[in-house]
């Protein structure tokens, strides 16, 4: 893709989501500023770029960092955040400092210095567990934790600087995002990070409930690509698009695929059904599809099984 911008920064980009948006500005030929505090990214997620990008090791809540990063850039993308959902539950203040205190400091950044466009990383969590399915943008939101309501709040926030001072913002509510990179370490990471280590180690894995639950699995780099396509396409003020998929798995058809992938044979542990969870989630995605002509290029089997070679090569 031919990008609309020569410089970029990515908050959060020694993370799992913006490490992957990271290569591909670098591989289109963008010039990029990261700005990561490292308090859940990794350097190493940047190894096979770093000499093409100029790092900055600080937090969004730092207004001197964040202006010396966001320097002569004309889109932001904005990764950075605290993503652990029992973490702001935990947490809620000092999780509040960085999702939205932080993101007004990118906003206000974006504002002053005259960046074109910013993307910001919104979640389907905002929409909580209204039975109605597909989630689609013009559902009243329902958050259900302090992460969903900082998320939200992070929209309200860019709807107001896009009416206040026509700074132009897309926020994309992403759904269940997996691939290379995704951190397993907390039994709150992403179930096919966990699943994914289980099979690598042998072990068996757990599933909460009866598997009967389903999901909306997109791969990183169709995240990436819906990203790209919000930065590059310039007649588009003040949005918030779905990115996900629009197709389900069960979580019980998931161990399934990876049984068959990863040639694993244990079986797994059935346990008590996570308090809160939701039983299904999928994305309706005809705004995102029609306004930006997004399309999801990777099958879920095709997704899958290159996280699994990640996964297999690298633990
Ligand atoms: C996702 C998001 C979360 C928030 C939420 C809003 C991820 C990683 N998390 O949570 O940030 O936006 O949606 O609704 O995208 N499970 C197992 N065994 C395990 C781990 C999980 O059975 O070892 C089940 C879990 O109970 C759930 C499903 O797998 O039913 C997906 O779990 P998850 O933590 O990957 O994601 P989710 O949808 O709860």
């Amino acid at each position: 893709m031919k990008f609309t911008f020569k410089k970029a920064l990515v908050t959060g980009g020694a993370g799992f989501i913006g490490s992957h948006l990271v290569d591909a500005l670098v591989d289109g030929g963008c010039r990029v500023n990261v700005l990561d505090n490292l308090a859940s990214g990794k350097l190493s997620n940047l190894d096979q770029v770093k000499e093409y990008i100029t790092f900055y090791k600080g937090d969004i809540q730092d207004q001197k960092i964040l202006d010396k990063a966001i320097n002569g850039c004309e889109v932001i993308f904005h990764e950075a955040a605290v993503v652990s959902v029992t973490k702001t539950v935990k947490q809620p203040v000092e999780s509040a400092l960085v999702n939205e205190i932080g993101t007004l400091n990118v906003l206000d950044g974006a504002r002053r210095h005259g960046v074109k466009r910013v993307i910001l990383a919104s979640s389907s969590a905002v929409y909580g567990d209204s039975p109605e399915l597909p989630k689609h943008e013009s559902m009243t939101p329902k958050p259900q934790s302090p992460y969903a309501v900082q998320k939200l709040s992070n929209e309200i926030y860019a709807d107001l600087y896009s009416t206040l001072y026509g700074l132009g913002t897309v926020c994309l509510r992403y759904f269940n995002v997996y691939g290379p990179r995704q951190d397993p370490s907390s039994p709150y990471s992403g179930v096919i990070s966990i699943f994914l280590t289980c099979a690598n180690e042998k072990t068996s894995c757990r599933i909460y409930g009866d598997g009967k639950q389903t999901r909306d699995f997109i791969f990183v780099k169709d995240v990436v690509q819906a990203n790209l396509l919000a930065a590059n396409a310039m007649a588009l003020e003040n949005k918030v698009f779905n990115t996900g998929t629009s197709k389900t798995t069960s979580i019980n058809h998931l161990w399934q695929l990876i049984s068959d992938i990863s040639g694993t044979r244990e079986n797994p542990e059935y346990c008590e059904a996570r308090s809160g969870d939701i039983l299904e989630s999928a994305a309706n995605i005809n705004q995102i599809s029609s306004e930006l002509n997004f399309k999801p290029e990777f099958s879920f089997k095709n997704g899958l099984a290159l996280t699994w070679k990640w996964y297999r090569n690298n633990n």
